[in-house]
Order: C-alpha cells, then structure tokens, then sequence
C-alpha cells in the first residue's frame, strides 16, 4: 500500500522560540515566565536545566536550516519570542532581534522551506506578567500592538501566521494546575485568561488582515478527542462536556466566533463568567481565522464521575467528568500519553463536518523518548519506534484527507531534540539528536527516513 499526499502537501516539523533558541551575552532579549520561574524555582525543572541554552538556534539557525533540508522541509514553524522583540513587552524594540528573525525567515525561504510564525508559545514577558498578564485587558492591547509589528517587520517574508500556540495550556497549567507560571490556582482567573485570549487571537486576526498583505493567519489548538467509556448516557455526557472544555472553548471561537451556550451556562453555574464588554464580544465574532493548526499527541478518554465532588475544592473541568483509565491501551510511558493515531482522522472529520471545512495542519505531532541514547547504533539513534508513530498518525491522516478533509500539511514536534518546559531535555522528541554537552547536531534514522518521505510525497 502507497500513501501518497496530495500535490504541494506541506511536510516540515515545529519548536518554539524559548524551546530552542538560547541566547548569546548582549543579545539584549528581555525575560520572559520561564526565565523568571527558573531563577526562583530551578529545583522543579527536569535535572535542573533551564531555559538559557536550549538548543542554541539563536546561534546555529543557519546551519540548522540546512539540517532541514536534509530531513525532509519544505515548511517549518517556529515563534517570535515577544520579550526578545520588545523586551518590555511594548515601547522600544530589540534591534538585534528583529535581525535575527529577519535574517532566519531571509535563510528559510532562500532555503525553499516555507516558514509557519508563530507570535505566542507559552511565553509572557515578565514586564507584562507584573502587569497581570492575560489577566490584564491591558495586556492584550499590548499583544495586539506586538503583533501588529511582526507583521509590519516581516509580513514580506513570511505568509502563515498562528495567533498562540495551545492556549488552553496557559489556562489550565497557570491557572488552574501549578504547571506553568504564575502558578495560580484561580478558576476565575482561569476562566478570563481563557477569554482575554481568544479576544488577543481575534484582534491580532484583525490587524493581520487590514494590513492586507496576502496571506494567512490562524491559530494553533492541541485538539484531544474526547471519547467516552462506553455507550452509556452519562459516560456520553462525560465526553461531550469535556469536549466543551478541552477543545470547543477555544475552537468556536477562534473558527465559529461564538461561544457554545452550553459550555456558557457551565461557567455561569459556577459563578465564573467573566464580565465581556460587548464591543470585544464583536470583534471575537467578526474575526475568524483564516486556517487551523492542530496539535494532536493522544486522546482524552472520560466517563460519568463515580464521586459527587468536593464543594469546596477550587474548580476545574474535572467537576463534570472523571478521566477513564482504559484498559490495554497503548502508551507510550516516558510522556504518559495514550497512542491512538486514529484520533487524527477523527479530527479530520470533525472539522470537515462542523467546522465548515475548514483548511488545516497538523502542526505538532510526535513521540518523546528518554534515554535515546540506548538506541544508539554506529553513532545514529535507530528511532524505528518513531518512524512507526509518524507512519500510523500519517496514514490515519490521509484517509481524512481521502474522505474529504482539508488538511493541507503535517508538521512533527520537533526539529532537534529541545527543551520541554518543566520536562527540561527529559524526553527527545528531535528528527535530530542534540548532544547537550557539545550542542552537536547528529540526524536520527527518522531523520532520513523523514526525508524520504518529502522526496516521495508519502511512503509505501
Ligand atoms: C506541546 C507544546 C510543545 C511541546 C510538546 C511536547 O503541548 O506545544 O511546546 O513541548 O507539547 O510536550 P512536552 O514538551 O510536554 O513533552
């Protein structure tokens, strides 16, 4: 059997700014959450290792993008980290960091590799942290101004723009679970970062588009499949509430510009709603992306709660639904995520059915591994289990595609082995090695193997 994507399919892989980039003395970026939670905190990230290194691509982009070239991109996708640019999150600019985005961009198309930028990966400058981050309606005008710039400066160069990157992770790790900086447990606040983003989504959408410069902007949702123990009426109620919170609070608003009135009246129950301005309310419902990125690693798998719940614990999602351990399933144990590539297919025909059609990517999907190492073989990691992952997700993918589903490229997390927030360099997930010490880059077998798939636009 051949799978075989369509013509001018986009293959490539994603990282982010703060994952990858690194710094150099006198690079004159500001800091952002990470950087802060690393100077106060170390003891919780993964041996100890913080944000300062990374990856090195500040230093090494141009060699990298070589690297690309000879694992299979025609596309990549990276961030603009917002404290490097404006390293008080507005006011005067960073110099050196518009030239070096410049310059990567000027790289990466000279290269053919199209580039996907991203403005926003989990990674609030502090100075617009102190002022309350997305907490902040101030803030969000700051965002807009910000990402207004980024298309001013680099509009001619780059013509696929995501607003944020995963934003119900910023909710729920900031706000609700501890994951993430600031580290509140706050459903309310939850609640308005949760829309104060959507609404920074819509306005970026906006000033994108009356800049008229041709191309396209969506926004990139991890979107988890939410699928019930069984066929039993509250195990089916489970999942459809938690589709409302995991993927729908962001989805319909960002592609449908409203809100699902059952999701609304949750929120209402708990005493959460947030007080919306009517004019912020428009500029959500007007400004629709113009494509979807999805993040998809693994399924959410729920059923009816087996205990009412504590009334007095702060509020999550978990309220309506308990999380279903299934037995048997399939997992991959470092990241203690569930396999199932069949989601991806189901996604596809989610969003063919009700989400208009919409045009898609998948912009992150991928294995991380610990200790790669081990499966070293004359000096190249044999990653044989990844390339098996790629091949099941991609081929659930096309038979979405086959049946009718918009998507119009695959994009895996990520380039070289890099850095992942509190997991630090625990799970690699990189087409290619990183040797920490040295920052020497070595391509991993799926690496080659990546490449190929570009060269024959599928596999056999
Ligand atoms: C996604 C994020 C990435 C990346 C990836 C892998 O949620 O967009 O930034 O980190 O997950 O997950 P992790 O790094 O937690 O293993």
């Amino acid at each position: 059997m051949r799978v075989v994507f369509p013509e001018g399919f986009y293959f490539g892989s994603a990282t982010s700014a703060t994952q990858c980039e690194g710094g150099t003395e006198g690079d004159e970026r500001g800091k952002n959450i990470w950087d802060l939670w690393y100077e106060e905190e170390s003891f919780k990230f993964h041996g100890n290792i913080g944000p300062e290194i990374t990856s090195s691509f500040y230093e090494n982009y141009r060699e990298d993008v070589r690297l690309m070239k000879e694992t299979g991109h025609n596309s990549f996708r990276t961030s603009i980290s917002w404290s490097r640019l404006f390293p008080q999150g507005r006011g005067e600019m960073n110099q050196k960091a518009a030239d070096f985005y410049r310059s990567l961009f000027q790289e990466l198309r000279d290269q053919g590799i199209e580039p996907f930028v991203n403005l926003y990966h989990f990674d609030m400058p502090v100075a617009m942290q102190e002022l309350g981050g997305w907490e902040s309606r101030r803030v969000v005008d700051y965002y807009k101004e910000y990402a207004r710039t980024c298309f001013e400066l680099f509009g001619d160069l780059v013509s696929h723009w995501f607003t944020f990157n995963e934003p119900i992770v910023h909710v729920e790790c900031g706000y609700l679970s501890g994951y993430h900086y600031p580290c509140k447990v706050d459903p309310k606040a939850a609640v308005l970062v949760a829309y104060h983003t959507a609404l920074a989504s819509a306005l970026a959408v906006r000033e994108y588009h009356s800049l008229n410069q041709g191309g396209k902007i969506g926004i990139v949702l991890n979107l988890t499949p939410a699928y019930p123990r069984s066929s039993h009426p509250e195990d089916e109620k489970a999942a459809r509430i938690a589709e409302l919170f995991q993927n729908k609070s962001f989805l319909d608003p960002a592609v449908k510009g409203t809100y699902d009135p059952e999701l609304v009246e949750m929120i209402r129950e708990q005493g959460l709603l947030p007080q919306a301005e009517t004019e912020d309310l428009e500029i959500i419902r007007q400004n629709l992306v113009d494509f979807l990125g999805v993040n998809y690693y693994h399924p959410f798998r729920v059923c009816a709660k087996a205990h009412v719940p504590n009334p007095m614990a702060p509020f999550t999602p978990e309220y309506y639904f308990d999380i279903y351990d299934m037995p048997g399933k399939r997992m991959n144990p470092y990241r203690g995520w569930e396999i199932y590539p069949r989601g991806l297919y189901d996604i596809a025909i989610n969003l063919r059915d009700n989400y208009g059609n919409i045009e898609w990517m998948v912009t992150e999907n991928g294995m991380g591994v610990e200790n790669e190492g081990r499966f070293k073989e004359d000096g190249i990691i044999q990653d044989d289990y990844r390339i098996e992952f790629y091949k099941e997700h991609l081929t659930w993918l096309h038979k979405g595609i086959q049946e009718g589903s918009r998507c119009v490229g695959y994009h895996v997390w990520t380039f070289i082995d890099c850095w992942s927030w509190l997991n630090a360099y625990k799970n690699r997930y990189g087409l290619v090695e990183l040797d920490l010490e040295t920052q020497k880059r070595t391509i991993k077998k799926s690496g080659y193997w990546y490449g190929e798939l570009l060269k024959h636009n599928g596999f056999e």
